[in-house]
């Protein structure tokens, strides 16, 4: 970093798109992609239910009204909603023993020994956030919905995951195309609590700020492939670390068996891939472990275009830009 200075905040903006420098400016960093949505969509198993859709907006409120800083509020969960936690909880309770990778296990046998992780009643975000801050600086901020892949990436970059609060239909416990508080909790929170996976969710982030338009693009499908539907290799074995198999049965039978396939991570060709997100992927892709993963991330990352550094600085929540040029 020696030869690279701080780069002036306006003679940055010409240059890149607006991102946020602290960690408070992702208030503004909330916009939905409305895709999924029990209002929207006549596929969708809430679209027919009043009381769902009901609920929803309630829960979506939370989220808007929230602001950097505010205890994260507590949610009331209704008996359905627990009872839908409580099918998923088990059968993830049942199958990560053997097929989740051992990173997952380890936080999620922590998480069970704290009581954050009991069949009879959902995690809140707050005791989460605090139980992620403990051990990886990782912290939760509610969100309405999916947000744009800009949105969500660069909060990666302040160690801040964007979850939402609201849970699946009870129609459809095991598996559901949009992301939802139980997948937030199982698929994603165990990982979160890992310092290697932590450290590579926020270097998705960082590489995330002032970049292109088509590099946002790249780097959201490397995170689609890796995060949310990852696999990796344990003493030769394939075990799933990605949070939308670990949150959802039926895929995480079919990623580990032989009606799909599976590729050597390569961000460079993985960053191409098409995908879709509405059934089970055709495509996975296994990588080494997490260092592996990271290591060609960062060589892959420092073939992008964008003409300065970032890098975050923890005490004060603050990203500092590096002009490299
Ligand atoms: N398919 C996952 C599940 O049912 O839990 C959610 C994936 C969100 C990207
Ligand atoms: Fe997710």
């Amino acid at each position: 970093f020696s030869s690279m200075n701080l780069l002036a905040e306006n003679n940055l903006s010409v240059k890149a798109p607006w991102f946020p420098k602290h960690a408070s400016e992702l208030d503004n960093c909330n916009h939905l992609m409305t895709k999924y949505e029990p209002d929207l969509d006549m596929n969708h198993p809430g679209f027919a239910d009043k009381v769902y859709r009901q609920r929803r907006k309630e829960i979506a409120e939370i989220a808007f009204a929230f602001k950097y800083g505010d205890p994260i509020p507590h949610i009331n969960y209704t008996e359905v909603e627990v009872k839908t936690w409580r099918s998923v909880f088990r059968t993830v309770q049942d199958l990560a023993p053997k097929h989740a990778c051992a990173e997952y296990r380890a936080a999620f046998q922590m998480l069970q020994d704290e009581q954050i992780f009991v069949d009879h009643r959902l995690p809140q975000l707050q005791e989460m956030s605090d139980f992620l801050r403990k051990n990886t600086g990782f912290t939760l901020r509610p969100a309405a919905g999916l947000l744009t892949a800009r949105d969500f990436l660069a909060s990666l970059a302040f160690r801040i995951f964007q979850s939402t609060q609201y849970v699946r239909h009870v129609n459809s416990p095991f598996h559901t195309p949009e992301p939802d508080t139980i997948h937030e909790l199982l698929g994603h929170m165990p990982l979160l609590a890992d310092p290697s996976f932590a450290q590579f969710s926020q270097e998705i982030g960082l590489a995330s700020l002032g970049a292109s338009d088509e590099e946002i693009e790249k780097l959201s499908t490397v995170y689609w492939f890796t995060v949310e539907f990852g696999l990796c290799k344990e003493h030769g074995q394939v075990k799933a670390y990605g949070a939308g198999l670990l949150s959802a049965y039926g895929e995480l039978l079919h990623a580990i068996s032989d009606k799909c396939e599976h590729r050597a991570f390569e961000p460079a060709a993985t960053a191409i891939q098409p995908y879709q997100d509405q059934e089970y992927q055709p495509i996975y892709y296994v990588a080494e472990s997490f260092e592996d993963a990271k290591e060609k991330f960062r060589r892959w990352v420092s073939t992008m275009s964008r003409p300065f550094e970032v890098r975050f600085n923890p005490h004060t929540e603050r990203v500092e830009i590096l002009d490299s040029v």
